[in-house]
C-alpha cells in the first residue's frame, strides 16, 4: 500500500490554475494523512481540483439524515449532498451517489446563506452493503455501511459465538473488495477450563482462508496483533451484533474513551443499540477505524454468489469432485459431499448453511428486483474498475 509520511510535499498548487488571490489556491492535503490518504486518492484528488480549484477534497466521517459530516485537510464541513455524483473520469459520465463513511468526497462550499454541497465522490475501492431488513420483514433495498476500507474484523464474543452468523458476516466481507479478519473478544470471560482455541477453531472451520484473533477489549490480551490491520493509510471497519465489544475494542486501539459503550439488555428482545451511527475515526497511528451499530441480520444483497464461494470455498471443492455434474448430494453415488460429511471432514450445519444461502440468493435473482440487482451491480462494477486503475497506476509509479 502506497502512504505518505506526513514529510512527504503535498502540496499541489502547482497543478492548481486558481487566481493568486484565491484562499484555495494553495491546497495542502496532508491534513488527510492521518484520514488515511494514500497516494492514489491524491493523485485523483489533484486532478480535480487542476480543473476545479473551488472544489475541497475530504473524507465523510458520519452521515447523518441529509447531512454529511466531510473531514478536509483544515476544515470540517456539514454539507448536503442532493446533487452528488461519482466523479467518473468521463465528465459526462454522471452517477448518481449516496455518499457513505469512508468515501473520499469533494465539496463546493456554499456562498453567504447557501449551504455546502457535496459535489463529487471518488470511486470507490471497495463497498461494504447489506440487504435491510427491517423488523423482520424484508425492506428490500440495499443499505450501504462504508466504503474504501481495507480490512473487515468481524466481531464475535467468545462466550456466545455463532458460526452460522460467522458464515454469513464472512460472505457480506467477501461481497465488498475488503478483506475479513475474525476477531473472536471477550476472551477475559471465559470461565476456568474454557479454552479460547474451541471458538478459534470453530472460526476457522467457518471461516477457511481468513485470519482469526482471540482478543480482550477489557484486558487488552490478544489485541497487539490486531494493530498490523491498522497502519497508515489503511482503513478498517468493525461489523457484528449489538453487544459483542466493537465499541470496547475500537476504544483500547484508540488508547482511550471515545465510543459509548454498555451492557445490553437481556430482557430487550429487540436489543439495545450502543453504537447507533457509523462513525469514522482516525487513531494516533494513521489509521482509521469505522465504527458501527450492531447488525442483527444479515441479507446478503443478489448477486452476491462469489462471494458465497469463497466463503464456502471448501465445499465447492468438495462439489468438483462429485461423480456426476449434476449431483443433488443427496444420494447420489459417488458423491464427494456425503464422502466429507461421512468422514468428518465437512460438517451437515456447514453444508446446509451452504444450500440455505444459495437457495436465498437464488429467491433474490427471480424476485421482482430487477432495479435493486442492477444498482448494486452498477456500483460493484464501478469498485471493480476503480480498482483495476489504481493497480495500473501503482504499477506506473513503481516503474
Ligand atoms: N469482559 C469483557 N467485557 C467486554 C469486552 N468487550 C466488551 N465488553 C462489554 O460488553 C458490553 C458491550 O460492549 P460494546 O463495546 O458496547 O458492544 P458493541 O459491539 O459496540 O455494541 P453496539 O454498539 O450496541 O453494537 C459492554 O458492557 C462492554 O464493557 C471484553 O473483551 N471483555
Ligand atoms: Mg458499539
Ligand atoms: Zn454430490
Amino acid at each position: 500500500m502506497n502512504t505518505f509520511s506526513p514529510e512527504d510535499n503535498l502540496d499541489i498548487s502547482e497543478s492548481s490554475p486558481s487566481s493568486p488571490g484565491s484562499p484555495l489556491g494553495k491546497i495542502d492535503l496532508s491534513g488527510l494523512i492521518q484520514f488515511g490518504l494514500t497516494e492514489a486518492v491524491n493523485d485523483q484528488f489533484k486532478a480535480i481540483i487542476a480543473k476545479d480549484s473551488d472544489l475541497v477534497p475530504g473524507r465523510v466521517t458520519r452521515v447523518d439524515g441529509i447531512s454529511t459530516f466531510v473531514q478536509t485537510a483544515s476544515v470540517d464541513y456539514r454539507a448536503v449532498s442532493t446533487f452528488a455524483r461519482i466523479a467518473h473520469k468521463d465528465e459526462f459520465e454522471i452517477e448518481p451517489a449516496q455518499p457513505t463513511v469512508g468515501d473520499w468526497v469533494l465539496v463546493r462550499p456554499g456562498e453567504e446563506q447557501n449551504p455546502d454541497e457535496l459535489e463529487l465522490v471518488l470511486p470507490r475501492i471497495s463497498l461494504l452493503s447489506r440487504k435491510r431488513v427491517m423488523r423482520g420483514k424484508e425492506q428490500g433495498d440495499e443499505q450501504i455501511l462504508a466504503s474504501n476500507i481495507n480490512t473487515v474484523f468481524v466481531v464475535q464474543a467468545a462466550t456466545y459465538f455463532n458460526p452460522s452468523r460467522l458464515e454469513r458476516e464472512i460472505a457480506l466481507v467477501w461481497g465488498s473488495g475488503a478483506t475479513p479478519v475474525v476477531v473472536i473478544t471477550k476472551i477475559d470471560l471465559l470461565e476456568e477450563g474454557q479454552d479460547p482455541t474451541v471458538a478459534i477453531a470453530q472460526a476457522r472451520e467457518s471461516a477457511p482462508d481468513v485470519e482469526v484473533f482471540a482478543a480482550s477489549g477489557i484486558t487488552g490480551e490478544g489485541t497487539e496483533p490486531l494493530r498490523k490491520y491498522t497502519e497508515a493509510g489503511s482503513t478498517v471497519v468493525l461489523i457484528g451484533a449489538s453487544g459483542v465489544g466493537k465499541s470496547t475494542l475500537v476504544n483500547l486501539l484508540m488508547g482511550q474513551q471515545t465510543m459509548e459503550t454498555a451492557e445490553i439488555r437481556e430482557s430487550d428482545t429487540r436489543g439495545r443499540h450502543t453504537t447507533v451511527t457509523r462513525q469514522l475515526l482516525r487513531l494516533p497511528n494513521g489509521g482509521v477505524l469505522i465504527d458501527t451499530p450492531g447488525i442483527r441480520t444479515i441479507g446478503l444483497v443478489s448477486g452476491s454468489e462469489d462471494a458465497l464461494a469463497k466463503t464456502f470455498s471448501d465445499v465447492e471443492e468438495y462439489m468438483w469432485k462429485c461423480r456426476f455434474s449434476d449431483c443433488g448430494h443427496s444420494s447420489e453415488p459417488g458423491c464427494a459431499i456425503a464422502e466429507a460429511i461421512k468422514s468428518g471432514n465437512l460438517s451437515q450445519t456447514r453444508f446446509d448453511s451452504y444450500m440455505r444461502m444459495g437457495r436465498e440468493l437464488q429467491f433474490e435473482e427471480t424476485k421482482n428486483d430487477a432495479a435493486a440487482k442492477t444498482d448494486h451491480q452498477r456500483r460493484m462494477k464501478v469498485v471493480a474498475k476503480a480498482n483495476r486503475q489504481r493497480t495500473k497506476a501503482e504499477k506506473r509509479r513503481k516503474s
